[in-house]
């Protein structure tokens, strides 16, 4: 049983990125809580199993991303199910997810997966143009989509998704704050940590936070990112 609500602080990995044995090594041993494979671009069904194949020969956890249904592949610890709540294209709420379960119809093992109710804040990210997400959001449209997703859509995860940039601390603090005063939602923060004195200060706003391309840039630096 994983206990991800423990869980400080994880490395994302892209399949459609290429990591040596020694990074990926380097990342498993790290001490991080766990590893997830996701991306918006180039994320194949072949990426996906090799990259798998490969992390498997750690005992770290390690969960799937699902960023869409070619590239489902049995065999993670667990897997994430995005609901990005601020897309504005429709075809990115639940389009994908409702053909997944057409396609998978009563193959799809319920117990495995968590929904995780995204936020998209930084608009140069792929997955913010790919969604047409609205980022421009307050601090008060922000809890109004955690709430939403934790009370209406019942999922126990919340993801701040400032992928490439570094959200406002100030701003999130305020956010973090007020959901935490309301209960037990579980948050995540990730989006442009490039440094260990970024991770500390991300980590005041979030439950966990989340090291993506800082892996493929500095590995040395997204190795301190993990707290000792
Ligand atoms: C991306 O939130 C993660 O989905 C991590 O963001 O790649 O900017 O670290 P970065």
């Amino acid at each position: 049983m994983l206990e991800m609500k423990s869980w400080k602080h994880v490395f994302k990995l892209d399949p459609d990125k290429s990591i040596s044995d020694e990074a990926l090594e380097a990342i498993c041993e790290s001490g991080s809580d766990a590893v997830i494979v996701g991306g918006t671009y180039g994320v194949t069904f072949d990426k996906t199993i090799d990259l798998l194949a490969r992390i498997r020969r750690y005992a770290i956890p390690c969960l799937l991303e699902i960023s869409n249904q070619e590239a489902i592949v049995p065999g993670f610890d667990h897997y994430l199910v995005p609901i990005v709540l601020n897309a504005m294209n429709p075809n990115w709420i639940l389009k994908p997810h409702h053909i997944a379960v057409q396609e998978f119809g009563t193959m799809i093992p319920w117990h495995e997966i968590s929904t995780v109710g995204y936020t998209v804040l930084n608009p140069e990210s792929s997955v913010a143009q790919l969604t047409e997400s609205e980022t421009e959001l307050n601090e008060d449209e922000i809890i109004a989509y955690a709430r939403l997703s934790h009370h209406l859509l019942k999922s126990s995860y919340f993801y701040l998704e400032y992928s490439g940039t570094l959200g406002d601390p100030q701003k999130l603090s305020g956010v973090y704050e007020r959901l935490k005063r309301e209960g037990s939602l579980h948050i995540f923060y990730g989006g442009g940590i490039t440094s260990k004195e970024q991770a500390e200060e991300m980590s005041k706003i979030a439950d966990t936070i989340v090291v993506g391309n800082l892996i493929y840039k500095d590995l040395d630096t997204a190795i301190r990112t993990v707290p000792k």
